[in-house]
């Protein structure tokens, strides 16, 4: 079993619904069950500045997947969400689903890098990570709560 950390964000749409209905849906993994689910935040574009506002969220879960089965899984979750992907780097989309961290692992492959390298630079995904694991210790990159006073979440809010 892992301890897996999963970042959920969506732009198009309707962005609060298709991240209520895709915390549901990591909740019904296979040989999964979900730990905590964090507040939802909507949050400024980070990369691409000119698109609309996300929500963003993460979930802990803990799952028997392995790390790819489980990238394997987020990925089917995006299709059936009707996500695209036109091949715009941090451009906006219906549903994405990025797997953080998951316990004890470190991978760097074609697929998947694990922890995912840039979490301490994102305000959109420290403030949900914070509110399931404060003291998470990021290989490579810190504890949780640290990452988190460093950042800057300047127009991040908790939605209601
Ligand atoms: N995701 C991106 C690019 N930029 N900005 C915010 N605020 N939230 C996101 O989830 C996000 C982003 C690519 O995955
Ligand atoms: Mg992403
Ligand atoms: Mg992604």
């Amino acid at each position: 079993m892992h301890r897996a950390y999963v970042a959920l964000g969506s732009n198009l749409g309707d962005p609060k619904r298709q991240v209520l209905d895709a915390l549901d849906g990591l909740a019904a993994l296979p040989g999964s069950r979900m730990l905590a689910r964090s507040r939802l935040y909507l949050t400024p574009p980070w990369g691409v500045r000119e698109q609309p506002q996300f929500v963003n969220a993460v979930a802990a879960l803990e799952t028997s997947l392995s790390p790819h089965a489980l990238l394997d899984a987020l990925l089917a979750m995006e299709r059936a969400a009707g996500r695209l992907r036109d091949g715009e780097r941090w451009g906006p989309r219906t549903l994405d689903l990025d797997v953080l961290h998951m316990d004890g692992v470190r991978i760097d492959d074609e697929r998947l890098t694990l922890p995912h390298p840039r979490i301490a630079q994102r305000a959109f995904v420290l403030l949900p990570l914070h509110d399931v694991a404060p003291m998470l210790e990021l290989p490579g990159q810190g504890r949780v709560d640290t990452l988190l006073a460093q950042v800057d979440r300047a127009g991040c809010e908790v939605l209601p």
